[in-house]
């Protein structure tokens, strides 16, 4: 059972024209560093028609940073799956812990935005994670059963299709990253309730301060199948760097 290397970044809200445009020149320039790794940029909405005007044919792929779960309609400020798919968007993150604590994204509302991509051929790559509140409380399993079971409801085919990230949010930005065996503790927690549902062969991604100087030891871990990556996604050698990794 192969499941191919992925290594997706994250660049949240940063970017302007220009520095876009030198971060997916280098991209594409040294996307051949990274053989057997899928590579994926998210970006802001403003910016899909530029990175996918930059990246198409690169053989690296590009998705956003949210979805609606609503198709179409009066829902001012959202963005739907087939306005993303407009601009060749394959991908989209889905429950960022900071969509989660900063715009009260309920576990609920996070599977139906993973089945409004779902619906339009977008892959969501669900992000799961507990607090440092939750994790010293000895919490994080309960929690991160809690925030999977409405995407696991989805049913097997539905998530068959879907990526997972684990981002503990007490190492995202902080500098702090979990150790690669506390890492792979959870990454093997999940991959036990995908074997569960028949679909083991799904992607679970490690994210929080990854960096080309850890990724190598995360990597090794036989549960983690890639990064989920922001701060080191902005400087093209560094994300070239961890996707080599
Ligand atoms: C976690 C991660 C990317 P960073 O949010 O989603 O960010 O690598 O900056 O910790």
């Amino acid at each position: 059972l192969i499941r191919k290397r992925l290594v997706i970044g994250n660049w949240k809200m940063h970017g302007a024209r220009p520095t876009n445009a030198t971060l997916l020149t280098g991209l594409c320039a040294g996307v051949g560093v990274a053989h057997n790794c899928e590579m994926v940029v998210c970006a802001p909405f403003p910016y899909l028609g530029q990175v996918s005007g930059c990246l198409h044919g690169s053989g690296i792929g590009w998705g956003s940073q949210d979805i609606s779960k609503h198709q179409q309609g009066a829902y001012t400020g959202e963005v739907s799956a087939s306005m993303l798919s407009d601009f060749g968007c394959q991908w989209a993150l889905v429950g960022h812990s900071e969509r989660r604590s900063f715009h009260c994204e309920t576990d609920q509302l996070v599977a139906e935005k993973a089945a409004a991509a779902l619906g339009a051929g977008i892959t969501p790559v669900v992000c799961v994670g507990e607090t440092q509140a939750e994790q010293e409380a000895g919490l994080t399993q309960e929690v991160i059963r809690r925030q999977l079971q409405p995407v696991l409801a989805l049913g097997a085919e539905s998530v068959a299709k879907l990526v997972i990230a684990y981002e503990p949010v007490w190492a995202i930005g902080t500098g702090l990253t979990a150790t690669p065996q506390q890492a792979q503790d959870v990454h093997a927690f999940i991959r036990a309730q995908l074997t569960e549902l028949n679909v083991p062969q799904v992607r679970i991604l490690y994210g929080g301060s990854v960096k080309a100087s850890n990724a190598s030891s995360l990597f090794a871990m036989s549960d983690i199948d890639g990064a989920l990556v922001g701060g080191a996604s902005l400087v093209a050698e560094e994300f070239l760097r961890i996707a080599a990794s």
